[in-house]
């Protein structure tokens, strides 16, 4: 360690000098103070909102920057096995608020004597804080608002990186998450006349007191060039001289990611890419000024925008460049860290776990094979059996168009030397397989990491990231099954079953209970009489809760603190709806919320939600026809609110017009003075983490509708449950254990299996099957322009797509089911209060499963073999 090698005398110095936290309000406000004045360069006279924000994030930032330095001093003394999470998302939403959660001070901790640490209530600093903003004359919740969401990601794949994170440093594993600093994160989306437009989300506008830029490293990476095979053709398996043709600094930003009670505070790198400052003489002989600008602005185009792509692969350079930039960086990075603890090469694996998130690192699994033989020296084998052993991969996806596949080509102009690696590992691959199985031509052909049956020979990533790894999982127990039948059945039967895994997705309680439900926190504290807030570190105590899950004082508070949380959730709605109330204030509490908020996409089937809204709306329509009252109807179908959310890729039709279906029915039925505001859609604007927080509380019902086999796991569905929303949903995904966990009592679930999806899809191909008469009444309507008048056909691709192109979402097969559950679904929530109020609380008392922190732990166990690091 470094320390050793410092002076006495300078050390002295250093200590009586020494950093210290701000433990109470007064210590905080002198903090506070000083960063407006000196960090910011204002005064009293001009502390707004925002700068206010931003000096109360540099003051917390303070107290977290000294946890993250003794963690990381701590981390290197003790040397124990390294976790590095690579994903090229980590959707973080705002720091701040969950700073003051997770955050420590000096007072919080009553015992620092002991390995295991006990600390105090778990809200004295967000309470402190609150209190002393309000003495200056700021109001937290209005502070914490002005904070733009690190929205660095697409969905679930994304925010599940943020969950592993806060849970990894919640269990004191010294790991660290590596990704992109985007320059633009996800697009806002605005809603322009029904339809989706995008605007850049240039969330660094002000500056971001959350990073810590690393000016001082800057890592070169290369792209392009040749590889120099020298006078007499070495073999590709002999170190190779990669002469690059591009050249590139990354250069790495810092967020600390602060634990809950502990004081580890992890790190997550995000690498931005900047221009080199080497001088090319070349051009400056060509007096090619000009174009040396040009090239030089083109390398910070590297970390300029994350792709907005959910579950779907846009094959393009540049996001093959980015995905090398950030592996290399990261894996450089890693290296020289195990560099410093001058172990041999062999003991890489025993220092070191690499996670995968999906196939976009797979390139990491070659870089290190190219450093250790190339770099370092070592025999191919021996470099190959270190990769294998350090690296595990997670899968999140069977769909077709979301597997990475890349042209030879492009791969072999950006990476030469890489090329030559893929085709060495294919290699060796494929003479175990001819080994093992011999003369089995399909089998080789199938498993071949080149695809070479495509119009352009391919680099199939999963099978590379397969290859290179000791651990596959999948992210739900049925996603994991499906790949072991299907898209890696092969690798099952080479590598045997042994090599695949499941590791159930989960999420953190900080943010999606304690953060983002303050009132059921509080609520749930009190009565398992948990003042501390350990129940969010050891989820299964709230099964405390069951035995109060009949108990009408208790379910009263219950529907309370739900009835605070819908009125939230229509201010929000009021507020983005130009000061509209969409649902009248008295009616909210005997309104049913029935929320589908995720990406907008086909296989998520948020047009049979549409198209069940319109059935409920037509027939509700017939029955005025007919002659009945509107309290008649409104027996049958009692007030609701369908409220979506989300965001469709920019250049996906289909799910854009779906989007505007959404629009265009919340127009017609908004509007329909008939129905006496019994029924209410409303498509929220720029569905985000910071809106999921006031969204995911305030749920009823909500809607996890995927065609059997397609969701791998969805993590949304556990925050509402969480949060005590009921769910209608498919058996896909995660939905199939929250069952298990909750009891299929407290759930309602409809819907074809995933074992029968191939069937059914290959009778719409060859049989006309015809529609459900709902169904076929749905889509006559839409079609006869009832919600397009001024252009009938606008929404015929996606009745077409049912009629016509096979169903393939299967929507006409689960149609009927899914309008016979909604009505059972009204029938609990307004019959049976009681009922639908216990089977809520019997949900909270148990989903502790889905905690991330079981996740991690189960990860830490079973894939990566690594142990927390607690402070002394
Ligand atoms: C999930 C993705 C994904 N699976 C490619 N796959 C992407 C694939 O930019 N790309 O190219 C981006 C994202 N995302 C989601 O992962 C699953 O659909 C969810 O079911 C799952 O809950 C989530 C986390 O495991
Ligand atoms: P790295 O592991 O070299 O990337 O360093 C990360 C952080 O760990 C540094 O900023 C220090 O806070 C801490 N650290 C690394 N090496 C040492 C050491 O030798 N002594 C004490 N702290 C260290």
């Amino acid at each position: 360690a470094i320390e050793t090698t410092i002076p006495a005398q300078s050390r002295e110095i250093w200590n009586k000098h020494r950093v210290q936290k701000f433990n109470t309000g007064d210590e905080f406000q002198e903090r506070f103070i000083s960063h407006v004045e000196w960090t910011l360069a204002r005064s009293l006279y001009n502390c707004d909102d925002l700068a206010a924000y931003q000096a109360t994030s540099q003051s917390v930032r303070d107290n977290l920057v000294i946890d993250w330095n003794k963690t990381q001093q701590r981390q290197t003394a003790r040397d124990p096995k390294r976790v590095y999470y690579l994903s090229l998302e980590f959707l973080m939403g705002r720091a701040l608020d969950n700073a003051l959660i997770n955050m420590r001070t000096d007072t919080d901790v009553t015992d620092v004597g002991d390995t295991d640490e006990t600390l105090t209530k778990g809200n004295t600093s967000r309470e402190m804080i609150k209190n002393a903003m309000s003495e200056l004359g700021f109001k937290l919740e209005d502070i914490l608002d002005e904070e733009p969401d690190a929205a660095l990601g697409n969905g679930g794949l994304g925010r599940l990186a943020a969950c592993f994170v806060d849970s990894m440093a919640t269990g004191n594993y010294p790991a660290w998450g590596y990704g992109l600093r985007y320059q633009y994160g996800i697009f806002a989306q605005k809603i322009i006349n029904g339809y989706q437009v995008e605007t850049p989300d240039y969330w660094l506008n002000f500056s971001n007191p959350w990073e810590i830029e690393r000016a001082e490293i800057q890592v070169p990476i290369n792209f392009y060039g040749y590889v120099d095979r020298g006078q007499n053709e070495k073999s590709t398996l002999e170190p190779s001289d990669w002469i690059g043709g591009e050249r590139v600094l990354a250069v790495p930003y810092d967020m600390p990611i602060p634990g809950f009670k502990t004081s580890t505070v992890n790190n997550l790198r995000l690498w931005s890419a900047k221009p080199t400052t080497e001088f090319d003489f070349k051009k400056f002989n060509n007096g090619d000024y000009k174009n040396s600008v040009e090239e030089q602005q083109r390398a910070e185009s590297i970390t300029a925008v994350l792709y907005p792509n959910d579950n779907f692969l846009q094959g393009k350079e540049l996001r093959l460049k980015q995905q090398y930039f950030w592996c290399a960086a990261s894996l450089h990075d890693i290296v020289r860290r195990f560099k410093k603890g001058k172990r041999p090469w062999s003991e890489f694996p025993d220092a070191i776990a690499i996670q995968i998130n999906d196939t976009h690192p797979t390139l990491a699994i070659v870089e290190l094979q190219r450093i250790l033989v190339d770099l370092e020296k070592l025999d191919w084998h021996e470099a190959w059996s270190i990769v294998t052993s350090t690296f595990a991969f997670t899968n999140h996806t069977v769909m077709q168009e979301a597997l990475e596949k890349w042209p030879i080509s492009l791969l072999g102009h950006l990476l030469p030397r890489h090329l030559e690696i893929i085709y060495d590992i294919n290699w060796f691959f494929l003479q175990d397989v001819e080994k093992k199985f011999p003369r089995d031509m399909g089998l080789l052909s199938r498993v071949s990491i080149i695809e070479e049956s495509s119009q352009e020979r391919q680099v199939r990533m999963a099978y590379l990231a397969i290859i290179g790894s000791h651990k596959v999982n999948g992210v739900a127990e049925l996603h994991s099954d499906l790949i072991k039948t299907t898209i890696f059945k092969d690798f099952v039967k080479i590598y045997g079953a042994n090599k695949f895994t499941n590791v159930t997705n989960g999420i953190t309680p900080r943010r999606w209970l304690k953060q983002a439900n303050p009132k059921l926190a509080q609520l749930i504290s009190e009565t398992i009489n948990d003042p501390e807030d350990n129940y969010l570190l050891d989820m299964s105590k709230l099964t405390q809760l069951s035995k109060y899950a009949e108990d009408e004082k208790f379910q009263k508070k219950w529907n309370d603190v739900k009835q605070f949380n819908k009125q939230r959730l229509a201010d929000l709605i009021k507020k983005l709806n130009n000061g509209v109330d969409i649902i009248e204030r008295d009616h909210i509490r005997n309104t049913l919320f029935d929320i589908q908020v995720k990406r907008i996409h086909e296989y998520k089937r948020q047009q049979m939600n549409i198209f069940g809204v319109i059935h409920r709306y037509l027939t509700m329509k017939e029955l005025l026809q007919s002659g009945a009252s509107i309290e008649e109807v409104s027996k049958k179908y009692p007030r609701k609110v369908s409220i979506f959310g989300g965001k469709s890729a920019p250049g996906y039709y289909m799910a854009k017009l779906i989007i505007k279906l959404i629009n265009s029915v919340a127009e017609v039925v908004n509007n329909d003075k008939e129905i006496q505001d019994l029924l209410k859609v409303y498509f929220i604007p720029d569905y985000n983490v910071s809106k999921a927080e006031i969204i995911t509380p305030a749920s009823d019902l909500s809607e996890h509708i995927s065609t059997a086999g397609t969701e791998a796991s969805g993590t949304s569905n556990m925050k509402f449950v969480m949060n005590g929303g009921l769910i209608i949903g498919t058996v896909d995904g995660a939905n199939v254990e929250i069952t298990r966990e909750i009891g299929e009592d407290n759930i309602f679930l409809f819907g074809n299996l995933a074992e029968n999806v191939d069937e059914l899809r290959y009778k719409h191909q060859f049989h006309n099957k015809g529609l459900p008469a709902s169904l076929a009444k749905v889509l006559d309507a839409v079609q006869n322009g009832a919600f397009s008048p001024q252009n009938h056909s606008e929404f015929m691709p996606l009745i077409d797509s049912i009629k016509s192109h096979g169903d393939y979402y299967l929507v006409s097969d689960d149609f009927e089911a899914y309008i016979s559950t909604q009505e059972l679904v009204d029938q609990v929530y307004h019959k049976d209060k009681k009922e639908w109020l216990k089977k809520s609380i019997l949900s909270v008392a148990n989903i502790g499963f889905f905690s991330s922190d079981r996740c991690i732990e189960e990860y830490a166990d079973t894939i990566w073999n690594a142990e927390p690091v607690k402070s002394e």
